[in-house]
């Protein structure tokens, strides 16, 4: 199927979180996103870019991935029609910039999408209606913010907790949460990469708390000790930051630098990609589960989708739209039994509402092609 594209509209929003979060890289206050529109001949696609406003989960940053698609993504694209498959393929000769690919990629797949009728799920091969939800909580400044946080999550009805650590926020919270929500709370962590393998005997003491996995506690590429800290630990390790593609899922797998994958699509270059790193992990008997980046309804509705892959066999990052904002830019995702309905529209299921947009937008710009 040959999509013509007209040009790209670069939209630059800014999000207000209902709270700071705060990770062991720093603390967000406001989300700044860059949303991806391409105008078509099937009609308009949307996406939405990872990217935060500073390198620091990742190398990229927001002005840096409307630079590149400026200057080199979209320009690289032909005038006369391609497939979605072929935009991978385009883009494959420039190296990194994975979230401001995969941007372009999800905009382009979801005017295709809207063109023949057929939504995100449908097309990514879900296996469900509706996918469980967990979420992720935030460095607090004390423990008795920590327990009311995880309280009221679990009362909207959150079926995981995730809680961030670093060093100095660590056993101690993961020891308070066990013990105030009992032994059946799924319950996880997530370093960011804040640990070197010098930090081994200090992390085996959350071996104690029957955590289903601590996530990224070493850094980025830190391929060979993550897997010699996975012999020291009984607490399954995850990838997040360090898988940025298929192949390097394949390796960390074989290397035994992981047991379990949090696939991020903007992390690794795309939807395509993400179902890839999907079918790996399902060969080799590896859980996967969606991560999230504070996304908008755009980007949320694309990952709930992916969610529902049957290899998704752990709940995501995937939270309502209130985890972080007051008004979402889409009809907002809300929780019911802890769970998010997979859109059934075509395409993402989900475009902006025009009013809403507008009021957060902060830059517009177009490429024409
Ligand atoms: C993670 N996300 O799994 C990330 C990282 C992260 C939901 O924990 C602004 C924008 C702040 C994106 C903080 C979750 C962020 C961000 C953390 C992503 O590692
Ligand atoms: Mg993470």
């Amino acid at each position: 199927m040959k999509t013509k594209i007209s040009g790209v509209e670069l939209r630059r929003i800014a999000m207000p979180l209902v709270a700071p979060f705060r990770t062991s890289f720093g603390v967000e206050t406001s989300r700044d996103v860059l949303l991806v529109r391409v105008v078509t001949s099937d009609g308009e696609g949307w996406a939405e870019c990872g990217a935060m406003s500073e390198p620091r989960y990742c190398s990229e940053y927001v002005d840096g991935a409307q630079d590149v698609l400026r200057k080199f993504l979209i320009p690289a694209l032909p005038k006369d029609g391609l497939d979605v498959q072929a935009v991978g393929r385009i883009l494959h000769p420039f190296t990194g910039h994975n979230m401001a690919k995969s941007a372009l990629e999800t905009a382009v797949l979801d005017a295709q999408l809207r063109g023949v009728d057929e939504s995100f799920g449908s097309y990514l091969g879900a296996a469900r209606d509706r996918v469980p939800c967990g979420v992720s909580v935030g460095i607090m400044d004390s423990i008795p913010e920590l327990l009311d946080a995880v309280e009221a999550y679990i009362g909207e009805g959150y079926v995981r907790i995730k809680l961030k650590i670093e060093p100095g926020w660590d056993i101690e919270p993961v020891r308070v949460v066990r013990e105030r929500f009992g032994d059946e709370l799924l319950l996880q962590v997530d370093a960011n990469a804040a640990y070197t393998l010098t930090d081994a005997q200090h992390l085996t003491k959350l071996d104690d708390f029957d955590l289903l996995l601590i996530e990224q506690p070493l850094a980025n590429d830190d391929m060979v000790q993550h897997a010699q800290l996975a012999k020291r630990l009984r607490t399954p390790i995850c990838l997040d930051e360090s898988i940025e593609s298929a192949a390097d899922a394949a390796a960390a797998i074989s290397l035994g630098a992981c047991s379990i994958i949090n696939i991020k699509p903007g992390r690794v270059g795309g939807y395509l990609e993400a179902r890839r790193i999907h079918d790996t992990a399902r060969a080799h008997g590896i859980p996967v589960w969606c991560g999230g980046m504070l996304e908008t309804g755009i980007g949320r509705a694309a990952n709930v989708a992916l969610a529902a892959l049957p290899g998704f066999t752990l709940p995501g990052d995937t939270s309502g739209s209130h985890r972080y904002f007051a008004t979402d830019i889409t009809q907002p995702f809300v929780l019911s039994d802890g769970h998010l309905d997979v859109p059934t529209g075509p395409g993402l299921g989900v475009t902006p509402l025009p009013d809403l947009l507008d009021e957060v937008t902060t830059s517009r710009e177009w490429i024409a092609l």
